[in-house]
């Protein structure tokens, strides 16, 4: 057996997850020359989709907008079935693209990291897996994803439920069969808003506890049209150019006027027509609907009305109409006949908004003093996003400093890419970027190439450490802060202000600038020699040690 020193392994960059931002990472990598490795803590790729198996799990960007624009041999013979893809069929082009690129044998399935620290002698990150392996890499790349730490809230008697649990962000692998079932929903976010459908065909009851009701835009998905999917493969190169300089990474055909400068019959007309196309397309329907409390009144009481006229009961569309935050600034839901199911004998609405689930007993929870008996309880209840998987990691920078010490407040980074006082350690996606509030996979891609980028400015010009300036950084994270206290957002008790988790610091964590604006941004520091980074030559850290 080899002894621990010569188990541990030296790479130029170690890759945690892999997701669509770790496989396009060590695909872009090893391209390079660079060697890499990657952990993943699931026993497949595809991050998100590989978790979020829930029945009704679909995307909310269109799939012909939803992928990879790296090779256009990939986005040309590739076919998604539908406009909106279904969880399967997302997981199987993951699956496909790690296949394609021989991806996999660079990868530990079932292997998390629990410690990463910086080494300041070194100039390495050390690395430890849960598996006890040690590796050490000049580069440290945080590819976990904004939503990956599933959140099962303290409800008192949780351990006391003896029927079965299940967590949309964990749900397993095999069917689960409901049928004959009565079931609970707890949670109608977008995870709530798109099982709850699918589980009231198959249940013989659904109970959907429901503290805060959200907006929700019909998907009106449909099969792929031939003509539509040809159009965008006859243009793919341009119209990928075109999404990276929008404001949330796709092509969503804003109607740049205000909602205030046109007349009641025309904001109707505009906002019936955005409701028939249906998807987040709805939020373009006006320049200003996040902008302007007036105008987006206009657009929430809209959905509103579209709830009254779905649901039957009165009573039960007065629930479900959100009234207590602009449509938007909680991230907007797209269904599939989600309230048209309230309309179904088998599903009934508890509202919690005032009073909590009281706690869970051996057969199933007492809310507003009632015993309610469940064979399994669902929750759809979120995540600890953005921050909650990087701290799952303990990652320690120059003086042991830990980023959970470093963040207490909230997190600090420069352009959400890097983290003062911890050189080399890269986040894709991570909060101060564009991240959740874009078309994911164009973010993932250029904050990929910006990461790859910059590894091989290092390279080329004998550089060995890069770490953001902390006045830079002090200034881009009052930047995020001013650009999002512009808009309605910090208006809602939303998991980007981190409101859904207690004791997390209340602040907005995207950037709200816009995709495009903050691409920008980045190829002018680029431009600039990385303005606002520093970095350090091999010869100048050995000699000042
Ligand atoms: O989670 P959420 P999600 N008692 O946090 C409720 C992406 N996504 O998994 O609003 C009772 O949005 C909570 O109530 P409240 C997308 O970015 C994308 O649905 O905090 N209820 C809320 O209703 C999305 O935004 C896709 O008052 C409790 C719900 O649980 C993100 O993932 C599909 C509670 C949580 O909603 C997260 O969505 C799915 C408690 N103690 C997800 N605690 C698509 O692409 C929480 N809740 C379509």
């Amino acid at each position: 057996m080899l002894d621990r020193k010569e188990r541990m392994s030296t790479v130029d960059a170690v890759i945690v997850g892999a997701g669509f931002s770790g496989l396009y990472l060590l695909h872009r990598l090893r391209g390079l020359g660079f060697t890499a490795r990657v952990f993943e803590r699931g026993d497949g790729v595809g991050g998100t989709w590989y978790w979020n198996r829930y029945p009704g799990a679909r995307c909310d960007v269109e799939s012909m907008q939803y992928s990879y624009s790296f090779d256009e041999k990939l986005q040309q013979e590739w076919h998604w079935p539908e406009k909106f893809s279904a969880q399967p069929d997302i997981l199987a082009y993951a699956e496909h693209v790690a296949e394609r690129f021989d991806l996999t044998k660079d990868i530990d399935f079932e292997t998390e990291v629990n410690t990463a620290c910086f080494d300041e002698r070194t100039r390495r990150w050390k690395v430890e897996t849960d598996s006890g392996e040690k590796v050490n890499a000049q580069h440290l790349i945080m590819a976990t994803g904004c939503i990956s730490t599933a959140q099962i809230p303290e409800i008192d008697g949780l351990s006391d439920y003896r029927g079965s649990t299940y967590h949309t962000g964990r749900w397993p692998h095999e069917k689960v069969d409901f049928t004959g079932q009565r079931i609970a929903v707890i949670g109608t976010g977008s995870s709530g808003i798109q099982t709850i459908p699918v589980l009231a065909e198959e249940a013989a009851h659904v109970t959907v506890f429901q503290r805060t009701p959200n907006y929700s835009i019909p998907s009106q998905n449909e099969p792929m049209q031939p003509k539509y999917e040809a159009s965008w493969k006859a243009n793919y190169t341009a119209k990928r150019q075109e999404m990276r300089y929008t404001g949330h990474g796709s092509l969503k055909d804003l109607n740049d006027k205000s909602a205030m400068s046109a007349d009641e019959n025309e904001r109707q007309k505009t906002y019936t027509e955005r409701w028939k196309i249906g998807g987040a397309g709805f939020l373009a329907s006006f320049n200003d609907l996040l902008f302007s409390q007036e105008s987006n009144d206009t657009a929430s009481e809209f959905v509103r009305q579209q709830i009254r006229k779905i649901v039957k009961s009165p009573k039960t569309a007065e629930l479900l109409a959100p009234k207590t935050y602009p449509i938007g600034t909680k991230r907007i839901c797209i269904d599939s006949g989600y309230f048209e199911t309230y309309n179904r004998d088998n599903v009934d609405l508890v509202d919690i908004s005032e009073e909590p689930i009281e706690r869970l007993t051996p057969t199933g929870l007492i809310a507003h003093g009632k015993a309610f008996k469940f064979d399994s309880i669902v929750f759809a209840t979120g995540f600890d996003a953005m921050t909650g998987t990087l701290f799952n990691v303990d990652i320690r920078g120059r003086a042991g400093l830990t980023l959970k010490q470093k963040w207490y407040a909230g997190p600090r980074t420069y352009l959400g890419l890097m983290s003062e006082a911890f050189p080399n350690l890269f986040m894709i996606t991570g909060p101060g970027s564009p991240s959740v509030k874009s078309n994911m996979m164009v973010s993932i891609e250029q904050h990929v190439d910006f990461v790859t980028e910059s590894i091989v400015y290092m390279r080329q010009h004998g550089l060995e450490v890069m770490e953001p300036e902390l006045a830079a950084e002090d200034d881009w994270v009052d930047h995020v802060q001013e650009t999002a206290n512009k808009t309605l957002f910090p208006r809602a008790n939303s998991w980007y202000m981190g409101a859904n988790i207690p004791g997390k610091p209340r602040l907005f964590m995207p950037y709200i600038g816009g995709v495009g604006t903050y691409r920008k941004k980045c190829e002018e520091i680029v431009a600039e020699n990385y303005k606002g980074f520093h970095f350090k030559p091999a010869a100048a850290v050995a000699a000042a040690e």
